[in-house]
């Protein structure tokens, strides 16, 4: 089983991690997304979208950060993918919300729209008004995942024990470190992703937020 990844990535890194706390046996290739080798035609063979990730399991392809971690945990039964019916429907809902509405407004709105040039509109006045935007989207989600999902006490995002939603939203969460996020206002996302990060392997697959961050310094950046 091999995996296509860049370290920096924020839908491989939830991957890595798994692979690493799981102590599973998947080959990693780096595909060196900064240099543009997800658009050579050997990676299209690999994933026609050119993104990472990608796994390739014995000639069966698959993409979506996702349905990786899911295809990952349901082979390895880890866990982390509950069996129970109504248990497992809660982790593919955190997945999905995680995945469409929190990355959607906090990834691709506050954070990429300052950092990634792809999705900075070029007007500046266009560009202000697009992070504030994508701020008061974040804000909204934000709060649902703090005070809902993470609130009365709970530990982890869909239940009692750490799940792949855990994973994926953690990828996605620790993004917004790259520009100096704290969560200062979402303590117990915070509190939440304190916990991600004292888990042994969090800095053996995460590390490259750091590098990230050292490469986009000097701006002053809207953050939370
Ligand atoms: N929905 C996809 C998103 C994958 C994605 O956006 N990958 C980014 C890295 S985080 C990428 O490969 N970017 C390269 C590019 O846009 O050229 C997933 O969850 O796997």
């Amino acid at each position: 089983m091999k995996l296509y990844q860049h370290p920096m990535s924020t839908t491989c890194r939830p991957i890595i991690m798994f692979i690493a706390d799981e102590g599973l046996d998947v080959e990693q290739q780096v595909v060196d997304i900064l240099a543009g080798e997800q658009y050579g035609d050997a990676y299209k063979l690999v994933n026609p979208s050119c993104l990472v990730p990608a796994l390739d399991d014995d000639d069966f392809p698959l993409i979506e950060s996702s349905a990786i971690l899911k295809y990952l945990a349901e082979k390895s039964g880890s866990k982390a993918y509950p069996k129970d019916i109504r248990a497992r429907t809660r982790v593919n809902e955190r997945l999905d919300w995680v995945n469409t509405n929190f990355y959607r407004s906090f990834g691709y709105g506050l954070v990429y729209t300052q950092i990634l040039d792809p999705y900075k509109l070029t007007d500046a006045a266009a560009h202000k008004a697009q992070v504030l935007m994508g701020l008061s989207q974040a804000q909204r989600f934000l709060a649902v995942m703090n005070d809902h999902m993470l609130g009365n006490g709970a530990t982890w995002l869909a239940g009692d024990d750490i799940t792949i939603a855990d994973y994926l939203a953690s990828g996605i969460v620790s993004v917004g470190e790259v520009i100096g996020c704290t969560f200062k206002d979402y303590p117990n996302i915070a509190n939440w992703l304190a916990r991600m990060k004292a888990r042994p392997n969090w800095q053996a697959a995460n590390g490259a937020i750091q590098q990230w961050a050292e490469f986009v310094k000097g701006p002053t950046y809207v953050t939370v």
